[in-house]
């Protein structure tokens, strides 16, 4: 058994005498009321879940197994000359619980890169969709074609003891995340590129051969795509990837079909689509406008059309968070070191300064702040990476860190099947009437 699943082993163990120690003493406790609004409105704050790899503060943001973002960056080893965290440090963090030496981080890497191979039918699955195909429906179904390389699902059907299931979810959850980058990486070249793909480079850390096989060459784009792989990993359990592939997980499907699952809700443009969405945005505001320096006047004024025209405005609001994203100011704060000067970049922080009133004022929004979603794609486009279809795609990438990471987890808690009851309106009127006691 490799290194970092022996010690991935050794903590689960601990961990599954620690919850049975706590169910035993504690299970019949209750943790909260659940109102008729929350039913009907998104399941907002309703603890029903244990994800174990990140907690979110609505008023702090997130923090991986209480560590912030600004303390991620000071402690997670870093590339040689490199100032962003290696995410490969995030995932163990994640993974394991405590803070990976420069040894492990390098040995994450190594496993990966060994990993990364991805068979031919993944490239011709994806070649065979028109070149016209939104990124995120290639990206998914390169995820599916590669499916047919699962531990879990060949171990499954040969007879596999649940005892071994995080086994097989733990290999699956390594292979997956080290080939990710390539298929990202093949589909950017294809549409983008007249598919000429760049070859692999064996010395290279996962953020960095990413960055490598899209094409890019600048030094400082590596340290993005490191710190963007990073703060993109994971936000707890309940946003719509992580909670997707911890639900499809739970009936037992593989990490492949857990994982395509959860990028089919990353494509959504309330979730992960909303990084392309405020690059559009931009875009239509400055050609409307004529300008590429859009006054903090004009802007508002475009805040305002936007929201009579029945849209969100993409970027801002959140349904935890209650102040701006510490994601939104880390890469904020990576723009003022590597482009303080940029015009987009600059009309991203300038929407920063008109939105939040405006969204303010309307009464009805919880949360008028930037989310991680409202600065991204400004800092791709600085290095050239116009293409804002793509954006999605990358936010993938370091999301599977976190939910596979977590996936391990549930199945070496032994996680069961997610069930939670739902009701009819009719049910509803009846027990508000007094005629049905289902929730007495
Ligand atoms: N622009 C305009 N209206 C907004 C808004 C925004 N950015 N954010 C929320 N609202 C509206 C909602 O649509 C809702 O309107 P109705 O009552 O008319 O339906 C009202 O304000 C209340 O919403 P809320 O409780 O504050 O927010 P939710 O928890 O329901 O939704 C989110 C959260 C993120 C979906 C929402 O803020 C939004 O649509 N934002 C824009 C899209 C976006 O940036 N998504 C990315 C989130 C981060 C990520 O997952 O990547």
């Amino acid at each position: 058994m490799g290194i970092i699943k022996d010690r991935f082993k050794a903590k689960a163990e601990q961990a599954n005498v620690e919850i049975k120690e706590i169910l035993k003493e504690h299970g019949s406790k209750k943790i909260g009321e659940v109102t008729l609004a929350q039913v009907y409105q998104g399941m907002r704050g309703i603890t029903g879940l244990v994800t174990e790899t990140s907690l979110l503060d609505a008023q702090e943001g997130i923090r991986f197994r209480g560590y912030s973002i600004p303390e991620l960056q000071e402690k997670l080893p870093k590339a040689e000359g490199g100032n962003e965290p290696l995410p490969e440090g995030l995932f163990y963090l994640m993974l394991i619980g405590e803070l990976p030496t420069q040894a492990d981080v390098e040995h994450i890497t190594d496993v990966w890169q060994r990993r990364s191979h991805v068979p031919n039918h993944v490239f011709a699955t994806i070649d065979a969709l028109p070149l016209d195909t939104h990124p995120m429906t290639m990206f998914v179904v390169g995820i599916m074609a590669l499916q047919t390389e699962s531990n879990f699902a060949r171990r499954y059907k040969e007879g596999l003891n649940k005892k071994d299931y995080w086994d097989a979810t733990f290999d699956d959850a390594m292979d997956l995340i080290a080939r990710l980058p390539r298929i990202a990486a093949y589909i950017y070249r294809r549409k983008y590129k007249n598919n000429q793909h760049i070859q692999p480079d064996g010395l290279l850390d996962w953020s960095g051969n990413l960055a490598h096989m899209m094409g890019y060459k600048d030094e400082s784009f590596f340290e993005l795509m490191r710190l963007y792989m990073t703060i993109h990993a994971d936000h707890e359990g309940g946003n719509v990837s992580a909670h997707t592939t911890h639900l499809v997980g739970s009936a037992l499907s593989d990490p492949y079909l857990s994982f395509a699952a959860s990028m089919n809700g990353l494509a959504g443009p309330l979730h992960g689509l909303a990084n392309q969405e405020v690059i559009k945005w931009i875009y239509e505001m400055r050609e409307e406008l004529g300008t590429e320096s859009p006054s903090k006047e004009q802007i508002e004024e475009y805040v305002q059309k936007t929201i009579t025209s029945g849209k969100v405005v993409p970027g801002y609001g959140h349904a935890v968070l209650r102040k701006t994203d510490p994601r939104f100011t880390a890469q904020m704060e990576f723009g003022k070191k590597h482009m303080p000067d940029d015009p987009l970049v600059q009309t991203v922080w300038n929407i920063y300064e008109a939105v939040p009133p405006i969204l303010q004022s309307l009464g009805k929004i919880k949360n008028p702040w930037p989310n991680v979603d409202a600065h991204s794609g400004a800092l791709l486009v600085h290095y050239g990476m116009v293409e804002y279809e793509f954006y999605t795609v990358l936010f993938g990438v370091s999301r599977a860190l976190g939910v596979l990471a977590s996936l391990c987890w549930d199945r070496a808690l032994g996680m069961p099947l997610e069930r939670p009851k739902s009701v009819t309106t009719e049910l509803v009127k009846a027990w508000l009437e007094g005629k049905d006691e289902i929730w007495e």
